[in-house]
């Protein structure tokens, strides 16, 4: 034995993952051995994709040791444990696809993951997909959703992944030498993303698939595809994105830019801008200079976060 070597995993499924060697760039599918756990939080999973690992080669490869992370995003498991599911490692950025149709993705859900990813730090861009399908009236909801983002600094691209229309070029210098996570509701057009960058094929489109029946767990299974040299893209089907792991209602307006940038304005230190005097959120509101439907959005999550929806 002793013949280690790293690796990236770059697929997840049940207890097998499959790892892309650093120095030759072949697969190899390998298990764990022991228990490699993170120190903090009790996970469903040990390993994810975006880990970096050591390896022993052998007629079954073994995953020996995890290298520690830069970051992860995790998920809280279905039940009411405290486990949590990670859904990735070592992500560089995330990317979110939405459709103003086939299917709908509402402004609270995109205002929910763009909060999530303010509180874990991983820049996020939005891709305004499936521009081909629309009509005037759903071009101009997409062209308001973009005036809407772009002006509180996200990037917003418009693609399709199926006809040569829009950003796609565009999109693929964004994701150069990065690992990209790429999150949204299903059917939105993730895995067409994917095959459309990647020079090899496929992933399935148009299905829900990914999900693993291990006993009690459902486990979700997680991809990385490499569409380009040292530019990795994840696809996590199954998960619309990464939940708000206990943000505490008084921290809300932080992942909020433009409600934190107005907030130093507010009469009171601690003015969580729902209904006290002097709230420079509320008049910026009313000026027109915060979106009415961000605001909404804010509200909601403020609601739900005091009943304590979001730890689950
Ligand atoms: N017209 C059109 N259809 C698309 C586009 N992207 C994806 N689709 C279709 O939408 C369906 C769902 O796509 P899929 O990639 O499986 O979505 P996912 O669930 O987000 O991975 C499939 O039938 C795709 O062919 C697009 O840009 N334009
Ligand atoms: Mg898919
Ligand atoms: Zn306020």
């Amino acid at each position: 034995m002793g013949n280690m070597s790293t690796g990236i995993v770059v697929k997840a499924a049940g207890s097998s993952y499959t790892v892309r060697d650093a120095a030759s760039g072949a697969r190899r599918e390998c298990k764990v051995r022991g228990k490699l756990r993170l120190r903090d939080v009790r996970t469903t999973n040990p390993l994810t994709v975006g880990d970096m690992v050591t390896y022993e080669l052998g007629d079954t490869p073994v995953i020996t040791a995890l290298a520690p992370r830069r970051n992860y995003i995790i998920r809280r498991a279905a039940n009411l444990s405290k486990e949590a599911h990670v859904i990735a490692a070592n992500i560089d950025q995330t990317f979110l696809v939405v459709t103003v149709d086939a299917p709908p993705t509402s402004l609270e859900f995109i205002d929910r993951f763009l909060a999530s990813a303010e509180a874990y730090s991983i820049p996020a861009t939005l891709l305004i997909n499936k521009i081909d399908l629309y009509d005037e009236r759903r071009m101009d909801m997409a062209l308001r959703m973009e005036d809407t983002y772009s002006a509180i600094g996200y990037a917003v691209l418009k693609t399709s992944a199926t006809a040569a229309k829009g950003d796609m070029d565009r999109l693929l210098q964004l994701l150069l030498n990065k690992v990209t996570l790429l999150s949204g509701i299903s059917g939105v057009g993730k895995s067409s993303i994917i095959n459309a960058l990647s020079p090899q094929p496929g992933l399935r489109v148009g299905e829900i698939s990914g999900y693993h029946n291990r006993g009690k767990h459902t486990t979700a299974l997680s991809e990385m595809v490499e569409v380009a040299k040292d530019t990795y893209l994840i696809d996590t089907p199954g998960i619309k994105g990464f939940g708000l792991v206990d943000i505490r209602p008084q921290e809300l307006s932080h992942y909020f830019r433009e409600i934190f940038a107005a907030s130093s304005r507010c009469r009171f230190n601690g003015c969580t801008h729902v209904r006290e005097p002097g709230c420079a959120v509320r008049s910026a509101v009313r000026g027109g200079s915060i979106s009415e439907a961000r605001y909404a959005s804010y509200r909601k999550m403020m609601a739900s976060s005091e009943d304590g929806k979001y730890r689950r």
